[in-house]
């Protein structure tokens, strides 16, 4: 039996942070950041049937062409990324009256439609970008004992290597070739930076003396043995894709490219291209 201090529920049954019961969640499951966002998504639902949420968790779940879907607000970070990728798993493989595992663990398909930066050059703002790698930059997995693919070892040694000074072990996550089968036709693919802050850990500064001031320039220069380098920067790919593989779930990340710190430009119509990979993804599912 799991403790009742492992496994928080609050006094209606629902898990600790996100405040869901197990049904109030489809199989399908669309992550987005900012919980502005998730009306957005669930706008082109047929119909929502669970609306709910606590801090900058917000859950709906409804209908979409037959299909049970999903949409929870993440925040900020895979700090958060963390708690849900985890209240999400317990949701689905937990047994909340005894609070054992079930006999049979399942497994749900995550998207997470967000928003990025470029860290190259030829990455135009607007453009719609689907991660194929994950390289986090903050220390989650450093927590978890988890398996790695050869690729993954091989591409966090060459990071390593590259950024030859950090205090810190970068870790890989992939994506599902399954999702990326299904949703990343006619996107740009790339590989993702994810940053464990917005300044410092971005190498930006308004008024800080950074340990990595040239963190953007060394992610500009890196190549893989395949001579790809690393597309673009944001704050969560890397944890839920390590964090899905690790406990058996299925993970892509969308990545609506919207402010160019290398050109000093905004992306004119951000909400449209939100809105654009928001279709994308709906129209596939
Ligand atoms: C930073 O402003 C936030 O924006 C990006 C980053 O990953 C980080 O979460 O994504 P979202 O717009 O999806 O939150």
């Amino acid at each position: 039996m799991i403790a009742d201090t492992e496994l928080i529920l609050n006094a209606d049954g629902s898990i600790y942070h996100l405040n869901l019961r197990p049904g109030d969640l489809a199989d399908t499951i669309i992550f987005v950041g900012d919980q502005e966002r998730v009306p957005l998504v669930s706008k082109y639902f047929d119909t929502i049937e669970v609306k709910k949420g606590k801090r900058e968790f917000i859950t709906h779940t409804g209908m979409l062409r037959g299909k049970r879907i999903s949409v929870i607000s993440t925040g900020i970070g895979t700090d958060n990324i963390n708690i849900v990728l985890n209240e999400i798993d317990a949701l689905i493989n937990v047994d909340f009256e005894t609070k054992t595992l079930k006999k049979e663990m399942r497994s749900v398909d995550i998207i997470r439609i967000g928003t990025s930066g470029p860290i190259q050059g030829n990455l135009p703002v607007g453009t719609v970008l689907a991660s194929e790698f994950a390289i986090g930059f903050d220390t989650l997995m450093q927590f978890y004992v988890k398996s790695y693919a050869k690729e993954e070892i091989e591409l966090a040694a060459a990071v390593t290597k590259h950024f030859s000074n950090l205090s810190f072990h970068p870790y890989i996550g992939t994506a599902s070739p399954r999702l990326m089968a299904q949703f990343s036709g006619g996107l740009s693919k790339g590989i993702t930076m994810t940053a464990p802050g917005f300044y410092g850990p971005q190498g930006r500064s308004v008024r800080s003396h950074n340990m990595y001031p040239d963190l953007i320039q060394k992610a500009n220069s890196f190549r893989t043995k395949k001579k790809q380098c690393i597309t673009n920067l944001e704050m969560e790919t890397a944890g839920i894709y390590a964090l899905a593989n690790m406990l058996g779930h299925h993970a892509l990340s969308i990545n609506a490219i919207l402010a160019s710190r290398l050109h000093e430009e905004f992306c004119p119509n951000p909400s449209e291209v939100i809105d654009a990979a928001i279709r994308h993804v709906l129209e596939r599912i």
